[in-house]
């Protein structure tokens, strides 16, 4: 008999926290197979175990080595669960460069604004994580951008973002881009202080906060 959906979106947690890869794969199938929201898993399942794992960090009975198991555990379960998102089609895409600030290495947050964009219909060009920051100017130039996106989960980092919106300004081209921020430390104050046109504290309000930015879905609303 099909199990119910909270029984699964606990399995999807504990996978992660207990860095059990085998039974993050099965269960993410379990998801699918059983008709479950992929992203409600995501969410509401692989997320929360992740967030777990945090606090377990923090109080000290985890540290970087069980930290990665459980990344390569979410990571697992994402692949499996990624395809099975529903994805907007049929119109033209806004292209958007994506990455976290040189210096941070934490991608789970990216990936995850990633995933919820390119579902939503956005054109992704994601430059990965401890990203140099010139190559975010330099790539949105590029691909003809309507919105940089920026990630980072450390103090130490998050001032690279500022220096984005420097780099932009420098080259007389801040206009041409919507900066978006987000990441743990992040907040709306924040980015109102560094002149970033918005921020968001989860990948849901991403998509959101960057559809409200871009000039095509505000003509549409
Ligand atoms: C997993 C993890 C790791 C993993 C990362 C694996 C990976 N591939 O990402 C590993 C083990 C590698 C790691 C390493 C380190 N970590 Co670490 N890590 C974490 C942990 C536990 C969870 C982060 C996470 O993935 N959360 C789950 C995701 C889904 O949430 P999220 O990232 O916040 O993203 C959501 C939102 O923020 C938002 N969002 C994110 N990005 C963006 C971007 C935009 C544009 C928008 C709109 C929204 C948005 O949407 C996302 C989805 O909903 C956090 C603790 C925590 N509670 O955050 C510490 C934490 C971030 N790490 C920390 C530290 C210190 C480190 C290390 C320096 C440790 C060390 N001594 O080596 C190194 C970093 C090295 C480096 N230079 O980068 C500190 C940072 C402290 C600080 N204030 O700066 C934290 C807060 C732990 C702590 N309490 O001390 N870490």
């Amino acid at each position: 008999m099909a199990r119910e959906r909270e029984d699964i979106l606990k399995d999807l947690a504990e996978s992660v926290v207990n860095m059990n890869m085998a039974l993050a794969v099965s269960t993410a199938h379990e998801a699918i197979e059983s008709g479950l929201d992929a992203y409600d898993a995501i969410t509401n399942g692989l997320v929360v175990g992740m967030n777990k794992s945090g606090v377990l960090y923090d109080e000290e009975e985890y540290f970087v080595p069980e930290l990665l198991i459980c990344s390569d555990a979410l990571y697992a379960a994402l692949e499996i669960l990624n395809p099975h998102l529903k994805r907007e089609e049929g119109q033209e895409k806004i292209a958007c460069v994506i990455g976290v600030v040189e210096g941070d290495t934490h991608d789970i947050g990216k990936n995850l604004v990633k995933i919820m964009l390119d579902v939503a219909g956005f054109e992704i060009h994601d430059l990965g994580r401890n990203v140099p920051l010139a190559d975010f100017v330099e790539k949105a130039k590029e691909v003809k951008a309507e919105i940089i996106c920026l990630s980072t989960l450390m103090t130490t980092t998050m001032d690279g973002m500022a220096t984005v919106i420097e780099l932009l300004k420098e080259e007389g081209i801040r206009d041409r881009f919507k900066v978006l921020v987000g990441g743990g430390p992040i907040s709306q104050a924040f980015a109102d202080r560094i002149g970033a046109d918005g921020y968001a504290d989860n990948a849901a309000n991403a998509v959101k906060v960057a559809q409200g930015l871009c000039a095509r879905f505000v003509a549409a609303a």
